[in-house]
């Protein structure tokens, strides 16, 4: 999510009064004569800096995203980063100052307006006083929205549209090999909270169908029950975005996990992503020299049909995922028209 740039309190200041004085010069330069003139100077500079402040807000509040109208991917992605209802507060805050300012701006214009113009500049320097206090107020939101503008770049841009298979399995059985197999172009990097490595984004087109396949590192290829409190909850964005789950064993053990671990690393997956389908699938079969090993696998887990065998790294079998996720998309497409 591109969140515009906050400007600290000081600099929204400097910027307003800097405005301010030159919008005063102006006055003072003009045809205005006697009394009248220094009422129009001082009303001029405290019209100025409220309406630079607001203008400043009013921008921030305009360029950023309603976070109730994102899709649920990146309302728990948000909310997993920085916490939703801090973020609402923060643009809450902003919100409140630019409606004071704007009120401020008509109590003080008018008030110099109508005074003697001997009390014009105290008005003006009360006003003065008055804004930075404002701004002040709001100093911790706004340091919060810089945070959060820090932590929100490079957020991943994911198709919500797009049938979406997420890859897991244990590190080094063959992942990110059968990611950019399935996939056209290198796939994308983005930042994932709690992740050092980053999601890596797949796409494909097949028939007019788009499909999106996210690889996790760091995530999905571990222990579900050693992730802390945060890893479960940014998970939770994880299986709003998934429609299915391709997880990849290695039968060959050439990555170093014992079968006994990625049986049970599925099945908590399957646990864990309980609305979503988990398919198997047996990579490295290029080097499987013993058969039994796929057989234990297959007595150990639950599945609905015969697994795909293949090799990433040749390419073999791939095609056939292609084709699971393809009929994946067809049967969804049923369902929600069976559902209306
Ligand atoms: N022989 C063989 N090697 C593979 C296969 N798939 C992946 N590899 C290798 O296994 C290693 C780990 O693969 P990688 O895709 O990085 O695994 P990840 O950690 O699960 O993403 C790499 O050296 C790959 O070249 C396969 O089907 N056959
Ligand atoms: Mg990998």
């Amino acid at each position: 999510m591109f969140l515009p740039t906050i400007p600290t309190p000081d600099e929204v200041v400097d910027k307003a009064f800097r405005r301010a004085k030159k919008a005063a010069m102006k006055v003072r330069g003009s045809k205005i004569r006697g009394q009248e003139k220094s009422k129009r100077i001082e009303e001029a500079r405290v019209q100025t800096a409220c309406q630079v402040i607001r203008d400043t807000y009013e921008d921030i509040l305009k360029k950023t995203p309603r976070v109730e109208e994102l899709s649920e991917f990146y309302q728990d992605y948000i909310d997993v980063v920085v916490g939703v209802d801090q973020l609402k507060k923060s643009l809450g805050a902003l919100r409140w100052a630019s409606d004071l300012l704007e009120k401020l701006q008509g109590q003080y214009t008018s008030r110099i307006r109508r005074s003697p113009p001997e009390n014009a500049s105290k008005l003006r320097s009360e006003a003065f006083g008055r804004i930075v206090s404002v701004v002040n107020r709001i100093s911790d939101e706004l340091d919060f929205l810089n945070f959060a503008k820090q932590q929100l770049r490079n957020m991943p841009t994911v198709d919500t549209e797009a049938t979406t298979a997420v890859i897991a399995g244990y590190p080094n059985v063959g992942k990110s090999t059968l990611l950019r197999r399935i996939t056209s172009a290198e796939p994308e990097v983005a930042n994932y909270p709690f992740t050092t490595k980053g999601i890596q984004i797949g796409h494909l087109e097949r028939h007019w169908k788009k499909f999106q396949i996210i690889d996790t590192p760091g995530l999905l290829d571990r222990p579900v029950m050693d992730m802390n409190e945060i890893e479960l909850q940014a998970m939770v964005a994880l299986e709003n975005l998934a429609d299915l789950i391709l997880f990849i064993f290695d039968p060959s053990m050439t990555s170093g996990y014992p079968l006994e671990n990625q049986v049970n690393l599925y099945n908590e997956i399957g646990q864990l992503f309980k609305e979503v389908t988990v398919f198997p699938i047996f990579n490295k079969m290029d080097l499987l020299e013993d058969a039994e090993n796929v057989k234990y696998i297959r007595e150990h887990i639950n599945i609905r049909e015969e697994p795909l065998l293949v090799a990433a790294s040749d390419g073999s079998g791939v095609s056939r995922i292609i084709e699971l996720l393809e009929d994946f998309d067809d049967e969804k497409k049923e369902y929600g028209r069976a559902d209306v």
